[in-house]
């Protein structure tokens, strides 16, 4: 059930790795003038780049280049090879507009196939893909997936869940592909409808494009019955199938034979050892349409070549602890969102909860709205005191800062259907 490209040898992978750079650094500087002009200000040639040792010697891209680039400036191919685009959600500034060829979205399909069968999804399969469709990719990148591997795909989109229930109960979905977010959502309506865990047809769940806990997996297995597996990726790299995880669910195993990784420090961009922790870089080494080199994603993550237990020899990426420019800077304390679910979770809270950092009379304050189990609904004011105090002491000792929390009534926070908003920064309005 593997392509033999998952399980070579190091030395191999390395062969294999640096013959498609080689070709597709030449494909780059060749067709793509911008990026051209960044080697020829580091004075890099393509003849410099005779292998996977010498990856360093190229210009990092950036959001920033694209951004400079839009819409077609990073194009490989011309324009009536494409056939198709995806794009970024972008509220701010430009999107971020990827284009493929049919080769690129064949190569694509196949990384997202890899984690299906990773997750243990086979041919006889009902794969319910519940992330959005359109120009976002989670959606088309896990059906095209989904047909590699021959399940019967149900192309739902994300929302209107009341439908979503119905057609996992009458054609008695086994695979579900969408956010956590949507995932834990989906559990809780389910609940209510008396539909548990060992009452549905699910066995297991892929879910990526946004960050989530060890801790919001566990919770989201036990609602749903299932096995949840992370799977990671971005519109600029095609979009999921990166990276995915396979069932040890120790981090998600590169697709490194399309995707190489590296980890650099974020302020000063030199290369780490394998292991520390720093910046997420991808260089495209097969996509011809949008072929990337030195991608910054901005994912704080660690990589591990640890072997596997499932017998893929692909380097494994750790769950993205955050990103760089996600990360909140509150009275001079790095916080990270994660480390704040951790916290609730543990404490018996759900994953619906928003963050609101403010700046008060030159002050920086962190409020965290969470809302109360249901079961708790009912308690006295003095008790919820309680808990709210309870819940103050823990998260000061993870987060090394004191956040007010406001316990708030079950279902007032705003749930969401694809990846959720849980940091409200009213600062940046100022
Ligand atoms: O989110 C692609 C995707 C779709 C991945 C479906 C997985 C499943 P973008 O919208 O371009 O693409 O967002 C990319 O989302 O840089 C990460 O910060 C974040 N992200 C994606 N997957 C994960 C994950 C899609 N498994 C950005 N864990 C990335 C944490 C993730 N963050």
């Amino acid at each position: 059930m593997y392509q033999k490209e998952e399980r070579l040898d190091e030395k191999s992978l390395r062969e294999l790795q640096s013959q498609r750079l080689v070709e597709q650094v030449k494909h780059v500087y060749e067709n793509v003038p911008y990026y051209r002009n960044k080697m020829i200000e580091k004075g890099v040639t393509p003849d410099d780049i005779k292998s996977v040792d010498d990856l360093y010697k190229l210009p990092f891209l950036s959001k920033a280049d694209l951004r400079e680039a839009y819409p077609f400036g990073l194009l490989g191919v011309p324009l009536s090879e494409c056939v198709r685009i995806h794009a970024t959600s972008g509220t701010t500034g430009k999107r971020v507009i990827a284009f493929y060829t049919q080769e690129d979205i064949n190569l694509w399909e196949d990384c997202c196939a890899r984690a299906i069968i990773a997750a243990g999804g086979r041919k006889d399969d009902i794969c319910q893909v519940s992330y959005g469709f359109g120009l976002f990719t989670g959606g088309a990148g896990l059906n095209g997936g989904s047909h590699k591997v021959g399940c019967l795909t149900l192309p739902l989109s994300s929302g209107n869940t009341e439908r979503q229930i119905q057609f996992m109960q009458d054609l008695g979905s086994t695979i579900l592909c969408c956010t956590p977010s949507y995932a834990a959502y989906l559990g809780e309506a389910m609940k209510e409808k008396g539909i548990d865990g060992d009452k549905n047809s699910l066995k297991i769940g892929i879910f990526g494009a946004e960050p989530w806990t060890e801790e919001m997996r566990r919770d989201i297995e036990k609602t749903l019955g299932i096995k949840a597996y992370d799977i990671y990726g971005l519109t600029e790299t095609s979009g999921p199938g990166v990276a995915f995880e396979c069932q040890e669910q120790t981090g998600m195993h590169v697709n490194e034979d399309h995707f190489i990784p590296e980890i650099i420090n974020p302020d000063t961009g030199e290369v780490l050892p394998i292991g520390e922790k720093g910046e997420l870089v991808f260089t495209a080494i097969t996509k011809k349409a949008f072929p990337l080199l030195r991608y910054r994603t901005r994912d704080i993550c660690v990589l591990s070549r640890k072997k596997c237990s499932c017998g893929r020899t692909l380097i494994k990426m750790c769950k993205p602890m955050g990103r760089s420019d996600d990360m909140l800077i509150i009275r001079g304390v790095n916080v990270f969102p994660s480390q704040i679910e951790t916290v609730l979770i543990k404490e018996g809270y759900t994953s619906n909860y928003l963050i609101e950092v403010d700046r008060v009379n030159n002050s920086d304050t962190l409020e965290i709205f969470v809302e109360l189990p249901i079961e708790h609904f009912s308690d006295t004011i003095k008790d919820v005191a309680k808990k709210e105090k309870e819940l103050v002491g823990a998260l000061t000792a993870m987060l090394g800062i004191k956040p007010t929390v406001r316990l708030v009534a079950p279902k007032t926070i705003a749930r969401s259907e694809g990846k959720a908003v849980r940091v409200v920064d009213k600062r940046k309005l100022h």
